[in-house]
């Protein structure tokens, strides 16, 4: 086969003066042979050539501008609709540094295996160079990176999800460390022969690597445009790799949403809650309370930053935006979601109303009438199928919510009170537990499930384990991290967060859910936060401290005596069979750290005496 020289790029946009960085690029495009590079300003001007392009080429299709101002629907190709974790690698040195819940690749073949998927994979494209910043530019505990992207998608949403452009860039021409992120989207123009192909409108391939190197805190993704697998700042940046970063400099990057919680008497409290993917963390994190008085702010839905200062954590949302699950938000289930994206949002995969608006399964009760799904096909509600794809989404800048903290783009982060653990779990697990001590809080994070199917059967078997909700997410060994928690509370001592587990989701045996959630929460919420006050009353069980019946705020709230005592049982022989899973589960782990298996055997003492 002929192969046909590769002409140096055409550089548009204003180069870095920072050495390291642009020879970085240069090196990235001899690889990948684009034919243009675009380094990235992040300005309005530069984003609205973007979003035309895309409009004009199909990518994009621009929404009915009186119903939905600057707003665009992009359909993803059905295979590369979510975050792929069986091609997510973490490349440390050796297979223990990631440990038994990571995939993990010889980090020298890994990167042989790059060099070849990369080469020539931006051929007729623009490669565009995105300087962004995880955390308000300039801020003590924010990180930068450097993302280099072939797709114009990318670009555009990681200018809503991160401080994208100059003044990230200033940062690093000042010297500041960094993170270089590479991704394609797999689907180069011209073949090395010449050959020249149509683009698509949802460029990617099947072939999908997403590939990260702790030792060297490196990024690079092949093959999907789509959502954590593209926007490198987030699961990627914020949680894989900065997870590394945290365990060596003493702080800690969660999956966690962040919000203030102010009572009726204004006292004003921080708390940050990790719940796995599909547990409405978005819903929680935009609450509004059902308690007169109350309010609750917004200052991040998906990950926190959480540091050590002075005897207490602080916590920060890295991100500037929202990446929001479409389906099940609606005007009941999430009203302040509804009223953020009344504007300015790219919305993936949700399908398309006939007056040039966006539906999805939750927005409206009624289906409308005729709709083009995701897909980009005819839809009624007699089709048989999802109008919006189940993990279709909204990209939102964060400061739309109405229920924005004005904290929220601090630098310095917040203080934390509490801290919440939530699973899904039909049965077994009660509403609220106050764990007994910070080991034990670590112990509830670590053992976090949820069941994976119809929960009315609710059989323990098929319990999902997802620890920290970090299962995707953590960039090192898992069992190190447990430790790396526990040494984070022993560092912070008494001024540490009070660690609670929550479930919302617990139901009777006819399978109804026990506890009505949504702006109810905020009453398990003020039971919380009156605990860390020392002000309200509880119960001790094996478990650990509950609220009983009267220690709840219930107002209001029709909850017979027997559904909430249905809420809050402990059953002893499900959980000495629970206390036999945990130790099935720690047991695919060789490094636990001592102090989690003491409470595990404690937890076992607890329930055995009872
Ligand atoms: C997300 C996830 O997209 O957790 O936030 O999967
Ligand atoms: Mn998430």
């Amino acid at each position: 086969m002929n192969t046909v020289a590769h002409v140096a790029p055409r550089v548009t946009g204003t180069p870095s003066t920072d050495r390291v960085l642009v020879e970085w690029v240069e090196d990235i495009a001899a690889l990948t042979e684009p034919d243009r590079i675009h380094w990235c300003s992040g300005s309005q001007e530069e984003n609205d050539v973007l979003l035309q392009a895309m409009v004009d080429r199909g990518t994009l299709i621009a929404l009915n501008p009186d119903l939905r101002p600057n707003s665009y629907l992009a359909r993803s190709e059905p295979s590369d609709v979510a975050r792929v974790e069986a091609a997510t690698f973490i490349c440390s040195e050796k297979p223990e540094g990631a440990g038994p819940t990571n995939n993990w690749r010889d980090p020298q073949e890994m990167r042989q295996t790059l060099t070849n998927v990369f080469a020539g994979a931006m051929r007729g494209r623009t490669m565009y160079v995105v300087p962004f910043s995880m955390g308000p530019v300039g801020g003590e505990l924010s990180h930068l990176g450097v993302e280099l992207t072939d797709s114009s998608y990318v670009v555009a949403s990681m200018r809503i999800m991160t401080r994208m452009g100059s003044g990230a860039l200033a940062q690093i021409e000042a010297g500041e460390p960094w993170v270089p992120a590479v991704h394609s989207v797999g689907y180069p123009l011209r073949g090395a022969d010449g050959q020249e192909r149509e683009d698509v409108a949802w460029p990617c391939n099947d072939t999908k690597y997403i590939v990260h190197f702790p030792d060297s805190r490196e990024i690079w993704s092949y093959g999907s445009g789509y959502g954590g697998n593209a926007l490198l700042g987030k699961k990627c940046f914020a949680l894989r790799i900065a997870s590394v970063i945290a365990r060596d400099e003493g702080w800690l990057a969660e999956h966690m949403l962040l919000i203030e919680a102010t009572n009726e008497a204004g006292k004003s409290y921080h708390i940050a809650a990790a719940f796995p993917s599909a547990c409405g963390k978005t819903n929680l994190a935009m609450l509004q309370p059902s308690i007169p008085g109350w309010t609750v702010r917004t200052l991040g839905d998906d990950i926190a930053w959480i540091y050590p200062r002075e005897g207490r954590l602080r916590a920060l949302n890295p991100e500037a935006g929202f990446f929001g699950v479409a389906p099940g938000t609606g005007p009941e289930t999430n009203p302040t979601a509804i009223a953020a994206l009344e504007r300015n949002v790219i919305f993936t995969n949700v399908a398309l109303t006939d007056d040039g608006d966006v539906w999805w399964e939750g927005l409206t009760k009624e289906a409308p009438d005729h709709l083009i799904d995701w897909r980009g096909r005819e839809w009624s509600p007699d089709s048989g199928r999802p109008a919006a794809h189940p993990n279709s989404r909204f990209t939102v800048r964060a400061d739309q919510a109405p229920s924005i903290a004005p904290t929220w783009d601090d630098p310095e982060g917040v203080e934390l009170d509490a801290i919440l653990f939530g699973g899904r779990r039909a049965t077994n697990v009660p509403l609220v537990t106050e764990s007994r001590s910070w080991a034990h809080g670590v112990f509830l994070g670590a053992t976090i499930a949820s069941e994976q199917t119809a929960a009315a059967e609710g059989t323990v078997g098929q319990l999902r384990r997802d620890p920290f909700a970090m299962l995707p997410f953590c960039g090192y060994n898992m069992a190190d991290y447990w430790g790396h928690w526990l040494d984070v509370g022993t560092q912070v001592g008494e001024g540490a967060p009070k660690v609670f587990s929550v479930n919302w989701f617990r139901r009777n045996s006819d399978g109804d859910f026990l506890w009505p959630g949504f702006g109810e929460n905020a009453r398990v919420i003020d039971w919380v936060l009156r605990r860390v006050d020392g002000d309200a009353g509880a119960r001790n069980s094996s478990l650990g401290a509950h609220p009983r019946r009267e220690d709840l705020d219930l107002a209001g709230l029709d909850l017979d005596p027997e559904t909430f005592a249905e809420l809050m049982t402990v059953d002893r022989k499900s959980w000495l069979m629970e206390t036999d899973l945990i130790a099935d589960f720690f047991a695919g782990f060789d490094r636990v750290p001592g102090t989690l298996l003491a409470e595990l055997a404690q937890l076992r003492n607890r329930i055995e005496r009872e």
